[in-house]
């Protein structure tokens, strides 16, 4: 019996790997009967039969599980913003770091199109979310920059990348490794227009070692619905020297006097930008707790 990483599910089999072999597998009566839907990122036991073809055996408990995409035991994604064209969407960074973090992920933020962008707003950027305590790459696709610091980061792990459309998430991932020739620059039409076509999500192997996802992004961008109110500021990382220092130990950091965090963003100590990031997304959660 080996155990092995699920890659893929596609036309009734899977994809799984072990070592430097994949294994084409079906699956034993008993997990069809129950119903068992395995996931990329899934790790089973599974009986090889020949080269190339198995059977699996049994899913091996999950680190957590990721609905859209539907990936499990995802370690870190990658979030990909442009510093320029198109502008970074610093709403979106945020979202994604939280539902990241929610889901016990760890964010990795990577500013791509260097080339294109001023040092200041590379470092005006860094700063703030260095601040936040992430990871953060500063790539070119185009000119090969920072491609080896994201090899690094990527190797052995179980990696999503994330972030909108037309960023360079493939561009960034054919520079790490050219022989996956991703579709560059394609704006999926049928996507824009909002149809659930359940998209393809594979993960794919690196050559030296780890596993990573191209999606188009998080397509559910809703906050997590079991959040509740005082949870989302232990969600943004750059509150925690200051959050204990507020009067109320409720504090929810809107409107009460003597907000050690409000003060630090009218210091300039905190980022305004995240700061009001905090605020819209604490108005969501508010009104998902209310809708229940
Ligand atoms: N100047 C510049 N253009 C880039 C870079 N990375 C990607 N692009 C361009 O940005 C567009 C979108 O790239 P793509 O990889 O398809 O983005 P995705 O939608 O996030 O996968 C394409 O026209 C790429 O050639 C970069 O580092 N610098
Ligand atoms: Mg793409
Ligand atoms: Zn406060």
């Amino acid at each position: 019996m080996f155990e092995g990483t699920v890659l893929k599910g596609y036309s009734g089999f899977y994809y799984v790997k072990y070592n430097q072999q994949i294994y084409e597998c079906s699956l034993r009566g008993k997990n069809r009967i129950k119903k068992i839907k395995f996931l990329p990122g899934d790790k089973v036991t599974f009986e090889p039969i020949s080269q190339e073809k198995g059977v699996i055996e049994d899913l091996l408990p999950r680190k957590n599980e990721l609905i859209r995409p539907p990936i499990a035991n995802v370690e870190q994604v990658i979030i990909v913003s442009s510093l320029v064209n198109p502008e970074p969407d610093l709403w979106l960074l945020d979202r994604l770091t939280i539902l990241a973090l929610w889901n016990d992920i760890k964010p990795i933020l990577c500013l791509n199109k260097a080339d294109l962008s001023s040092q200041e707003k590379i470092a005006n950027l860094k700063k703030i979310y260095e601040q936040a305590k992430f990871k953060v790459l500063v790539t070119s696709a185009k000119k090969n920059l920072g491609i080896d610091d994201l090899k690094g980061v990527l190797k052995d792990q179980i990696s999503v990348v994330a972030g909108a459309s037309g960023v360079g998430k493939s561009s960034i991932l054919n520079a790490i490794q050219p022989d996956l020739r991703l579709q560059i620059g394609e704006v999926s039409l049928k996507l824009k227009r909002g149809k659930h076509t359940t998209r393809h999500v594979e993960l794919i192997p690196l050559h030296f070692g780890g596993l990573v996802a191209d999606t188009p992004g998080f397509s559910s961008l809703n906050l997590p619905e079991d959040i509740m109110r005082e949870q989302l500021s232990f969600l943004f990382p750059d509150f925690d020297q200051y959050r204990n220092n507020c009067k109320f130990s409720t504090c929810l950091h809107k409107e009460e006097p003597e907000c050690s965090v409000r003060e630090a963003v009218q210091k300039g100590e905190l980022a305004q930008n995240r700061y009001n990031n905090y605020l819209a997304f604490l108005e969501e959660v508010i009104k998902q707790e209310r809708s229940y």
